[in-house]
C-alpha cells in the first residue's frame, strides 16, 4: 500500500493534523515526542505514516535526538519506492528562528536537510505551515519560510508546496485538496 509520510519537528502538530485529516484519534501529546515509532494509519486506498518527531525534546539527550533523525532517514531510504508524498509539518511561529539559530552555528537545520533529502529522492513534499492561528503577519512570515527552504519569495508563487493550516482549529481545507490531487495524479487506474 502506497504511503504518505508526515514528518516534522516534535510538537509542531503532526498528530493533530493527521487527526484532523483522517478523523482517527491518534495520540496528541502535551508531552513532546509522543510518537516514537512510525505509526501507520489507513487513509483511503493509502496509508498515512506519522513519523517520530525530531529535534529538541525535554528528557531526550542530543544522542537520542540524532538517533531519531537517523531512524527517520533510514525509514525513508528503505521505503522510498513506496512513499507517494511527504507532508512536512512546521510550526510557522518558530520556524524562522530555529532555522536561523542553526545557520548561525554553521549547521544545516534538520528541516532544511530533510526537505532537500526528500527532493533528492524524488519524493514530492508539501510543507504544511501549521499553527497559523498564532501568526500575525501571514505574508511576511510565509515569505520568510519560503526563502529559508530555498524558494524565492513571494510565497504565493509556491502555493502547491507551502500550505498554511491550523490543525487545531480544523482549518486544513486546501491541504486536503492538494493531497487528493497528488494521490489522483499518481494513481494508475486499472
Ligand atoms: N495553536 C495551535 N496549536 C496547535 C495546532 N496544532 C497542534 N497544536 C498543539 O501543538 C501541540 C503538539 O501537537 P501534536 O499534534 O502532538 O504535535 P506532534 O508532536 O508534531 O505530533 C498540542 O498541544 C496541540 O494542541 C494549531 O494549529 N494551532
Ligand atoms: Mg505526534
Amino acid at each position: 500500500m502506497k504511503e504518505i509520510i508526515f514528518v516534522g519537528r516534535s510538537n509542531v502538530g503532526k498528530s493533530t493534523l493527521i487527526r484532523a485529516l483522517t478523523g482517527i484519534k491518534v495520540p496528541v501529546g502535551k508531552l513532546p515526542g509522543v510518537t516514537r515509532k512510525p505509526l501507520h494509519l489507513p487513509y483511503q486506498k493509502f496509508q498515512i505514516t506519522d513519523m517520530p518527531g525530531f529535534g529538541y525534546m525535554s528528557k531526550v539527550t542530543k544522542k537520542g535526538q540524532e538517533a531519531i533523525k537517523d531512524n527517520i532517514v533510514h525509514y525513508i531510504e528503505k521505503n522510498v519506492s513506496n512513499i507517494q508524498l511527504a507532508v512536512m509539518v512546521i510550526n510557522t511561529t518558530s520556524f524562522a528562528e530555529i532555522v536561523d539559530r542553526w545557520t548561525q552555528r554553521n549547521e544545516i537545520p534538520i528541516e532544511v536537510e530533510l526537505f532537500e533529502f526528500l527532493h533528492e529522492l524524488d519524493i514530492e513534499v508539501i510543507v504544511a505551515a501549521n499553527k497559523m492561528d498564532k501568526v500575525k503577519d501571514v505574508d511576511e512570515t510565509l515569505d520568510g519560510i519560503a526563502q529559508r527552504l530555498g524558494m524565492s519569495p513571494p510565497w504565493r508563487q509556491w502555493i502547491d508546496i507551502i500550505v498554511p493550516v491550523s490543525a487545531k482549529k480544523g482549518n486544513i481545507g486546501i491541504l486536503k485538496e492538494l493531497i487528493q490531487k497528488n494521490l489522483e495524479r499518481n494513481t494508475i487506474s486499472p
